[in-house]
């Protein structure tokens, strides 16, 4: 077969994604370490612990890692609870510590984008009553201005609040996350208060810096009617899409929050978002079934044959990533992919997951899609929620006793990738074999 490659545009940003409290370690001062406290919440009770031992210093070796496998961008988040660890108490020494940081991102080349909302928050915030509280949007707003004042001469590209599909269905529907409510009841409001907090940071962010790029990271479920034919699977998996994928980026766009029958206008929302971040990681198979009523009547499902990541979290559905960019192009903003990756220890999957999908963005590209970076996710293994320590999602595998790192094979084609700014056959042809043919077909 004759050479050839698939390039990206020229500027594209190449990096992975990380957050505070899966990296950093010993953040005592927030929800989630009082949550890992509780016995049942995390898989094996195992705990975050050190984590990645960022905040020991050890991110100045993994941005090395970073910068030497050819990653020009890095997306980190702020932990909250360590900037202002009282309400009424600004840690100074944080946010020099966090300056370090990025400073270490910009002589490294590297381009950073800032996350302020990855899940945690300070635990005097969850005595407040967390995203139920009627005055959150104002305290986050506050925490936000003090971001912008001290590290916005680093970062002009912000991430408000990550995943807040995923944070109402697994703190209000699944139990999975704190405050684990189980309760339609409050959901609303914190849906509400997700994006009153977001617009109020949007206007905030672009009042103290006239070029920022503000938006969200968006979890995009593909959701696929189990059976073409039903109409009841097709109800279940639109019911589905519209509350988990449309319900925040359409409120940051028309300016009104519509939930199931629910629906609120919130007008200072509207036109707030400068780019959508899109997080895709999985589809699932969408069936009705009137005795889920909890689950929005679907039951989910991968598909008999699907290739499933080691503990079978993810399903192998590359096609699901130009899906979601392709609906991202309603809301007429740039699109950047903020994490994409898959939880594998050995490194069988992920060379292939990893050449798929992006092989899906170049084709997005080559329909002129406006994608402007792919960040994947992860650096190096790290703390996984509720999943604990059972997902490996790195580049680098850690080990959580000794901190010793280890290279992966996906480090260097993802590296290979970055440093090209292509996908060449002879790449494919190197990694993953047995997908030449579908990539690059005669
Ligand atoms: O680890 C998470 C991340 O914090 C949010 N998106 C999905 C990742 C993989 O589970």
């Amino acid at each position: 077969m004759a050479q050839a490659n698939l390039l990206f545009p020229r500027g594209f940003l190449w990096g992975c994604a990380t957050a505070a409290h899966q990296v950093e370690g010993q953040n005592t001062n927030n929800n989630w370490w009082a949550w890992e406290q509780q016995p049942g919440r995390i898989i094996n009770g195992e705990k975050s612990g050190k984590a990645c031992d960022w905040w020991g210093g050890r991110w100045r070796e993994d941005f090395d890692r970073a910068a030497e496998a050819n990653q020009n961008a890095h997306r980190l988040s702020i932990e909250w609870s360590r900037v202002q660890p009282a309400p009424d108490r600004w840690d100074e020494s944080a946010l020099d510590y966090y300056r370090e940081m990025l400073q270490g991102l910009a002589e490294r080349g590297m381009t950073p984008m800032v996350t302020l909302h990855h899940f945690s928050e300070p635990l005097w915030l969850t005595e407040r009553g967390s995203w139920e509280a009627p005055e959150v949007a104002e305290l986050f707003n506050r925490f936000v201005e003090k971001i912008v004042e001290a590290l916005g001469e680093y970062v002009n590209l912000w991430v408000t609040i990550n995943e807040p599909n995923v944070m109402l269905t697994s703190a209000y529907f699944m139990d999975d996350f704190p405050p684990g409510k189980n309760d339609f009841g409050p959901a609303f409001r914190v849906a509400e208060n997700f994006t009153k907090a977001h617009a109020m940071a949007y206007h905030t962010i672009h009042r103290l810096q006239v070029s920022a790029r503000v938006g969200i990271a968006l979890n995009y479920r593909s959701f696929t009617p189990a059976r073409s034919w039903s109409p009841l699977d097709r109800w279940a998996a639109n019911l589905l899409g519209s509350s988990f994928n449309h319900m925040f980026p359409d409120a940051l766009q028309i300016g009104r929050l519509r939930f199931i029958a629910l629906s609120k206008s919130i007008p200072q929302a509207k036109g707030t978002q400068d780019f959508l971040g899109i997080n895709y990681y999985s589809r699932d198979q969408v069936a009705f079934n009137l005795l889920k009523p909890g689950e929005l009547f679907a039951r989910r499902f991968y598909l008999p044959d699907a290739e499933l990541s080691p503990t079978g979290f993810i399903a192998n559905v590359p096609e699901g990533m130009f899906e979601a960019l392709k609906w991202g192009l309603k809301f007429n903003v740039p699109l950047i992919i903020t994490e994409n990756g898959v939880e594998d220890a050995d490194d069988h999957l992920r060379p292939r997951y990893l050449i798929q999908h992006l092989h899906q963005v170049w084709r997005a590209v080559n329909f002129n899609f406006p994608v402007k970076g792919y960040f994947h996710w992860t650096l190096v293994d790290n703390f996984e929620w509720e999943r604990g320590w059972s997902q490996r999602f790195g580049l680098w595998e850690l080990d959580v006793e000794t901190q010793a790192r280890r290279k992966r094979p996906s480090v260097d084609l993802y590296s290979e990738i970055c440093r090209e700014n292509t996908i060449s056959s002879d790449l494919v042809a190197r990694y993953a074999p047995e997908i030449l043919p579908k990539i690059f077909p005669d």
